[in-house]
């Protein structure tokens, strides 16, 4: 298999340790170079501070990667968009020929669970898009979700998604969605949406036992705990709301469609809030991968 993992992670799986995977389009679409490298770095670092082992996942030339050196990680950063965003249809052409590749969340998710990494920390995940009735724009993450058993920790969806509808489709899909320490679904830049996650969680050891026990029962597919921004990060509903608004019919006047509107996005809600939003998505991240690697720490406590 055109698989490469690094033999620090391919070792800490074997000795059962918490090994946490890291995605690469939140590096090379996700944010701008050079605060995109310095995140991805930091984010490793505070997963090993917490006593984890990063692996940053993305495809170098066909191969997967699970484990990027620091090299690969910088090299991500700089090539950014013109990297090809790689989702799960992507996957078998992109490997083939030999090109390299940026994993979303679904395809982080695959190439974790075939290295055998049970752990995933992100920003946010995709979902249903807002005026999904009318384009069938729906991320393949939540296909990824319901199938891969892979823990995705994040802060919720960005309201550029349609979140209730995004919410029913997880219902649908059998993933559960969990609040971390909250009973309400975070939305990204902020700790609340108006929604209420399936059940809030009390700590690491709760989020660990709920993970064990849907593994103990064979159900497959992925559970996603969702992690609210720290309040001194957390920005404004209703100005960011207008923000999103606007880039979303920015969005619609261009014609963007498929796979460029996320990207597009971000890009244009950072443009627009002069860098605040970016900062936030950084925080959120730095958070997650405390959060994250305490709760995979619980679940491979002997
Ligand atoms: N949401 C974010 N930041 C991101 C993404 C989503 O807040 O970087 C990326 C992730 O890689 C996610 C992907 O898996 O966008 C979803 O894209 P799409 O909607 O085209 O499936
Ligand atoms: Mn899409």
């Amino acid at each position: 298999m055109n698989l490469r993992i690094r033999d620090e992670v391919k070792q800490a799986i074997e000795e059962g340790k918490p090994v946490i995977a890291l995605e690469s389009t939140i590096i090379s679409h996700g944010m701008p170079y050079p605060q995109n490298v310095q995140t991805a770095l930091q984010v490793e670092k505070i997963v090993r501070e917490h006593g984890g082992i990063p692996a940053t996942i993305g495809i170098i030339d066909g191969t997967g990667v699970v484990g990027m050196s620091e090299a690969e990680i910088e090299e991500f950063g700089k090539r950014g968009m013109s990297i090809p965003k790689v989702s799960r249809r992507d996957l078998p052409v992109i490997m083939a020929t030999g090109s390299w590749g940026a994993t979303t969340v679904a395809t982080t998710m695959i190439l974790a669970a075939l290295g055998g990494v049970e752990f995933f920390v992100t920003g946010g995940i995709g979902g249903v898009h807002r005026g999904a009735e009318l384009t069938f724009d729906v991320s393949a993450d939540l296909e990824e979700l319901a199938r891969t058993n892979v823990t995705v920790i994040c802060a919720g969806a960005k309201a550029i998604l349609d979140l209730p509808k995004t919410l029913e489709v997880l219902e649908t899909k059998g993933v559960p969605v969990l609040g971390y320490q909250t009973a309400e679904l975070p939305a990204f830049y902020t700790r609340t949406s108006g929604l209420k996650v399936d059940y809030a969680l009390k700590d690491a050891k709760e989020a660990a036992a709920v993970i064990r026990a849907k593994r103990d029962l064979g159900l497959d597919g992925g559970v996603l705990i969702t992690n609210p921004i720290p309040e001194e990060y957390s920005m404004d509903p209703e100005a960011i709301n207008k923000v999103i608004d606007e880039a979303i019919r920015e969005m619609d006047e261009k014609g963007i469609k498929g796979k460029e509107c996320t990207p597009f996005l971000l890009a244009r809600i950072a443009e627009i809030t002069g860098g605040e939003s970016l900062n936030s998505n950084i925080r959120l991240v730095f958070n997650n991968a405390a959060v994250g690697t305490e709760i995979a720490k619980e679940y491979f406590r002997k």
